[in-house]
Order: C-alpha cells, then structure tokens, then sequence
C-alpha cells in the first residue's frame, strides 16, 4: 500500500485565537506555503461550523491545501472538507470513517501508550501525540508527553505520527528528529506578528531537519 506522506507543518486555525476571519488568515497561510490545514472551532453551533468550514473548504481544496476539520465528520462530509481529525471523546475512528468514506483523511488524537496502539490499530491515517511540551492553547490538556513518548511511539506503526502541544520553532525540528512526521502548531503561527511569515520559517526549518530512521 502506498504509504501516506504528510507535509512537515499541520497548522491548526483555532478559531479562539483568531482575531481575522478564518478564510483570510488561511489564504495567507496557503500563500505562504502551508499545505495541510485543521479548522478547531470548539464553540460554534454545527450551523456556524458548516458556515466557516465550507468557505475554508471552497478556498482551500481548489488550491491543493489538506484540509480538515476537527472533531466533526459529518460536517467535514458536507462541505466536503479532506478529512476529519478525532479526538478521544468524538466518534470513534470506525463510525467516522464510516461517514466520511475511504478516500478522505482520518487522523485521531492520543494522550499516552495506550490510546495510540489503539488509534494505530483502526483505519486512521495518521495518528497524533500529545502534548509533547506544555500548552495553554488546549482547556484542560492532558499531562504532557515529553519528546521521548514520540520515539516509543514510532516503533509501534508506519502510520504518519504528528505531534502537538506547545510546539515552538525552535523546537520543531527535534520534534522530527524524534520521530514525528508532522508537527501540529497554533499559537506560535496565529499568535505571531506576521503568521504567514512565521510559517515561512516553520516550513525551512522542517525542510532542513533530519528524520528519524524509517520504521
Ligand atoms: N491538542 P499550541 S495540545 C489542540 O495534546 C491541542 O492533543 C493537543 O496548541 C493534544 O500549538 C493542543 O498552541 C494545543 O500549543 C496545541
């Protein structure tokens, strides 16, 4: 089976950190160059969520961005978004799966051992760790993972891994060192003064690391 290759910078726009609309922070994230995309919008009602994930999905598909939604897949079926990402308390990966269909993206998040042996197990694309460091981005997060869980966990699947959780450029390129196929980031994109240009730097500094050895 042809193995799935994710680009290096999965930056999630957070609609609590937004401070423009969704669809111009990421035409100028796509302008920078980010190729995979997550929308997270805890707080709106599925109507609102449909609303702001169909103009992201209408602005990124066309332009050969990922892009998927978190949480919900059934929204993220209806505005034909790439795919879902899965937490642990959504539905779980088989029942979305099973309304998004075999071609799109799944991912899952994970929080320790256990949970990722599992996720790994299903028909996930991809499989996320976290928090590898501390974050205040996440309401109540899970106790932090440390960088050495990502190495453990890549002896355990070929399946992509991303990490997330306080990830920061000058940490980003250890996080891959490690093991990670993909780091995950919000505040230090949305937050920064120029996030496309911080993105910018984010993707050089991927480019430029060093993998870990394939499983
Ligand atoms: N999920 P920042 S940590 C959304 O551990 C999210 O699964 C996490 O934000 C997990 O890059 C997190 O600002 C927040 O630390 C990541």
């Amino acid at each position: 089976m042809k193995r799935l290759v994710l680009p290096r910078l999965y930056v999630i726009l957070d609609a609590a950190l937004l401070t423009a609309p969704e669809t111009e922070c990421a035409q100028k994230l796509a302008a920078a160059g980010v190729r995979l995309l997550q929308y997270r919008n805890k707080r709106a009602s599925a109507r609102e969520l449909f609303e702001s994930s169909k103009g992201l999905s209408s602005l990124l598909i066309p332009q050969d961005v990922i892009f998927v939604l978190n949480d919900r897949a059934d929204v993220a079926s209806a505005v034909e978004a790439s795919g879902v990402h899965l937490g642990q308390e959504d539905l779980r990966a088989e029942a979305a799966r099973s309304v998004i269909g075999t071609g799109k993206l799944l991912g899952v998040s994970t929080h320790n051992l256990e949970q990722f042996k599992e996720a790994a197990a299903t028909s996930a694309d991809y499989v996320a760790v976290g928090p590898v460091f501390s974050t205040s981005t996440k309401a109540n997060p899970d106790p932090v993972v440390g960088i050495e869980f990502i190495s453990s966990a890549r002896a355990l699947t070929g399946k992509p891994i991303v990490a997330i959780g306080g990830i920061t450029l000058e940490r980003a390129a250890e996080v891959i060192q490690a093991g990670a196929d993909s780091v995950a980031v919000i505040s230090d994109i949305l937050l920064a003064r120029d996030p496309g240009q911080r993105a910018r730097q984010y993707i050089e500094v991927l480019e430029a690391a060093k993998p870990a050895a394939a499983v």
